[in-house]
């Protein structure tokens, strides 16, 4: 139980100006769809209609690829220390409105104001400054002989984490002479829409950045597009292998940033106050709508009972509820649909044997919501540890020896990311070096910077994002043929 009530401390909406519906970005302009069936955004925490917002048809997908097209002739040929200056402007312009887009962020998509406050939005307006400063010195960045942009990148994003996977996608591409297309996720398009917005304020030349709304169909048909040079995605694994095979034999460029299932692996010798910090933080942050989400507590046997009993003691003071309130630590399910999925999985864990645990929480009548989950007992074979639940739902299992703690945590389809709770530097670097993961975080988790590159092995994906590698994705090299 919580040591003590806080009084509610709600974010004001009166920050953000939602349209009742909006139309396609294309070409620096909002247009009407052609053919297009219009959708409603909700919040997930309400159910309350926010906005309608436009499908794009194939018609539509056309149109933004040649206006990105258009605009790739004279943005690939600026100087990479002007296109560095738009890219600074978009920056800056997002932390002047980083308000606005938490409020937005948090309504869209039911995370904690606290989170999209400090998180999603300072580390998008990051995103853009780090690759504003690249913009001028591509030519130091070892990315091989003179290093020149594809043309047209067609990218489509999850809704877990909106304007940062945005920010992810589009700074990188902008940064090395790229133009855009970008698809939001249908249940998220609202941040996407509202940067559209500040493309305009930075004056950005139009055709360089195109938003169009709608759902798979229409990521398809962005993928699928004749004209388009590179695609860029983030999402399930299942609609990763689609895209593989679309693409398949085609001059197309590819990055696959996809699902996980990522140990976080406590030894007994961990401090085990910041260990507890860590896998709560590892699993329960963005309602653990998160790719590399510490899903997996390996713990050693030795310190298993006292891990379990601290864990669920900080679980009980976890407060879940209104994504607006700046005191809630677990915000609402984004979408029926995914409610249904965890729902579905948490009953399978059950029903295979494991012993499921959530604290005495109220959840609100409307919207979607999970209780924060735990299951004990769990075997390798359980689907609640061999699949991805996204969503807050921990499985623990526990090992002896560091070996049985690598074996473990690699016996997955998936290699995103890990983590490592141990006072012992050597042993950091030894595990390190033995698990499957594009990411391995040592004494804590979820951290996230653009100077550093991230993405998967085997079904999490090719290619990086962040760093020095991500850019490397967004450029080929040698004479133009
Ligand atoms: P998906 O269902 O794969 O959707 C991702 C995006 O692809 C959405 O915009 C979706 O549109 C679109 N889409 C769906 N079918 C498509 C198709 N056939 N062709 C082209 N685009 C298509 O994933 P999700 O449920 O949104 O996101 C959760 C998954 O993303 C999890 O598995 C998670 O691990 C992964 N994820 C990975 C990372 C990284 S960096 N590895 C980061 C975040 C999330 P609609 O949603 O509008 O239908």
């Amino acid at each position: 139980m919580p040591t003590f009530e806080y009084a509610p401390a709600p974010e004001s909406r009166a920050v953000v100006d939602i349209a009742s519906s909006y139309g396609l970005f294309i070409g620096g302009e909002f247009v009407e769809s052609r053919g297009g069936t219009p959708f409603k955004t909700i919040s997930p925490a309400t159910e309350e209609v926010l906005a309608q917002v436009s499908e794009a048809s194939e018609q539509d997908v056309d149109r933004a690829v040649a206006a990105a097209r258009t605009a790739f002739g004279s943005w690939s040929a600026l100087s990479g220390t002007d296109r560095g200056k738009y890219l600074f402007r978009i920056a800056r312009i997002m932390q002047e409105r980083a308000r606005e887009f938490a409020v937005l962020e948090s309504l869209d998509n039911g995370k904690p104001i606290r989170e999209s406050r400090d998180v999603d939005v300072p580390t998008a307006a990051a995103h853009f400054f780090y690759h504003a400063g690249w913009a001028d010195k591509l030519s130091y960045a070892s990315l091989g002989d003179r290093p020149r942009p594809h043309g047209v990148v067609g990218q489509v994003i999850p809704w877990n984490f909106p304007l940062l996977m945005l920010a992810w996608k589009i700074a990188p591409a902008l940064a090395t002479g790229n133009t855009v297309v970008l698809k939001p996720a249908e249940t998220t398009p609202l941040t996407a829409l509202l940067f559209a917005q500040v493309c305009q304020q930075a004056d950005l030349p139009p055709g360089v950045v195109n938003i169009i709304t709608g759902a798979g169909p229409t990521g398809q048909a962005l993928i699928a597009h004749p004209d388009v040079d590179k695609v860029a995605f983030t999402g399930s694994t299942a609609v990763g292998k689609a895209i593989a095979t679309t693409i398949a034999g085609t001059r197309k460029r590819a990055t696959l940033e996809l699902g996980g299932k990522a140990a976080n692996i406590v030894f007994d010798d961990a401090p085990l106050d910041q260990a507890i910090e860590g896998i709560v933080n590892g699993i329960f942050f963005n309602q653990g709508h998160v790719c590399c989400a510490g899903s997996r507590l390996l713990v050693q046997e030795s310190i298993a009972e006292e891990v379990e009993t601290k864990l669920k003691t900080r679980l009980a003071t976890l407060r879940v509820g209104d994504p607006l309130d700046k005191n809630t630590d677990i915000g609402a399910i984004n979408s029926a649909a995914q409610l249904e999925r965890i729902t579905t999985l948490a009953a399978v864990g059950e029903a295979e044997g494991a012993t499921r645990w959530s604290p005495e929480c109220e959840l609100p009548a409307n919207g979607f919501w999970f209780a924060p989950t735990i299951f004990t007992g769990v075997a390798q074979t359980h689907r609640i540890a061999q699949e991805e639940i996204f969503g807050p739902v921990l499985s623990v299992l526990t090992f002896r020896t560091p070996g049985e703690a690598v074996a473990k945590a690699n016996n997955t389809p998936y290699g995103l990311s890990a983590g490592i709770w141990t006072e012992k530097g050597s042993r950091i670097l030894w595990m390190a070096d033995h698990l499957k993961a594009g990411v391995v975080w040592a004494n804590t988790f979820n951290k996230f910077d653009p100077t550093s590159p991230f993405g998967g092995y085997k079904e999490s994906g090719y290619g990086r994002e962040g760093g020095r590698h991500g850019l490397s994705a967004y450029v080929t090299t040698g004479d133009p043929t």
